[in-house]
């Protein structure tokens, strides 16, 4: 009896987070926890990005198809069959029982129900990949105001399916800027998914990158002002992203990755309610192109 209770114990801890955690993602907006899935589900979600690679040789341009009519796979300009450069899985958790089932059972899920739960839905997932020789980058940018809500216990989960290094194109962050303004992604009329270079010039020595072995997750607020650089080494970096969110809130806009799996609840119950904070921002723009990051690079 006693052996089993203290399995139950060490099962419910190993998803928790510490009060200490708890307090750290409220103070910067950001967390990094290792260990949020087995090694048998890393293996796996490799095993089928690998796939996905291996079948992006055979494409010049981006193919499959997402809900929406959107090609499903992103290709980084100047991918080749020989050197490919997939930099985007759009929804794997559609066409992928391990995606699924990771984004309904990680620890990470556990994560986010302690911090914006306990009842929280599903509101998008993409696997972005950095493969070594590639120059995939994100532009400095906010979560937030690609999917505005009636209220902002939104968290944007970056799984480590590589080992994240300071070389490989890790996250990098600013912490503490969930607390400050939610600052315009549009310029020149456009909606470009990017705040302006000198918002992040102005704070550049406080720049945190978020690094971990494979299985680590990092937690970062949807407010959260982050990008990342290319991979410089020669080691991949894949990541499995998701984003779940308070389920009394209520999305404002169009959805910009709708999938069969979004709004599902994946942990606590309905409340029938629905909260609103106050805030005021520019509706963004859902891109036309296959995603954001056409919108980055201003070909959308
Ligand atoms: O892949 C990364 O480094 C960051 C991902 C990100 O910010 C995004 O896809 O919105």
């Amino acid at each position: 009896m006693t052996g089993i209770y203290q399995l139950y114990q060490e099962r419910i801890s190993m998803k928790a987070l510490t009060q200490e955690q708890v307090d750290t993602f409220w103070r910067d907006g950001v967390l990094v926890v290792e260990g949020a899935v087995d090694s048998v589900d890393l293996q796996r979600m490799r095993d089928e990005f690998a796939h996905w690679v291996e079948e992006s040789r055979s494409h010049l341009n981006d193919f499959g198809e997402c809900q929406d009519g959107r090609p499903r796979f992103d290709l980084q300009p100047g991918h080749s069959a020989e050197k490919p450069a997939l930099r985007r899985v759009q929804s794997p958790e559609e066409i992928s029982d391990v995606f699924a089932d990771v984004m309904r059972t990680a620890n990470t899920v556990d994560f986010c129900a302690q911090l914006v739960g306990p009842a929280i839905r599903f509101h998008h997932g993409k696997v972005n990949s950095k493969l070594p020789g590639s120059a995939t980058q994100i532009k400095w940018h906010q979560d937030f105001p690609f999917q505005p809500m009636t209220n902002d216990d939104m968290i944007t989960c970056l799984l480590f399916v590589d080992e994240v290094t300071l070389e490989n194109g890790p996250l990098e962050v600013l912490p503490g800027t969930h607390k400050g303004e939610l600052h315009t992604h549009w310029h020149d009329g456009v909606f470009t998914g990017a705040v302006d270079e000198s918002i992040v010039e102005a704070s550049a020595d406080k720049i945190v990158k978020c690094t971990g072995p494979a299985g680590s997750v990092c937690l970062m607020h949807a407010r959260l002002l982050h990008g990342s650089a290319p991979n410089l080494s020669s080691n991949p970096r894949t990541l499995y992203i998701t984003t779940y969110y308070s389920e009394d809130a209520i999305e404002l806009s169009p959805n910009h990755l709708p999938s069969e799996l979004t709004h599902e609840l994946v942990r606590g119950e309905p409340s029938g309610r629905v909260r609103c904070v106050p805030y005021d921002m520019e509706l963004p723009a859902v891109p036309k192109a296959t995603s954001f990051f056409a919108q980055q690079e201003g070909a959308d």
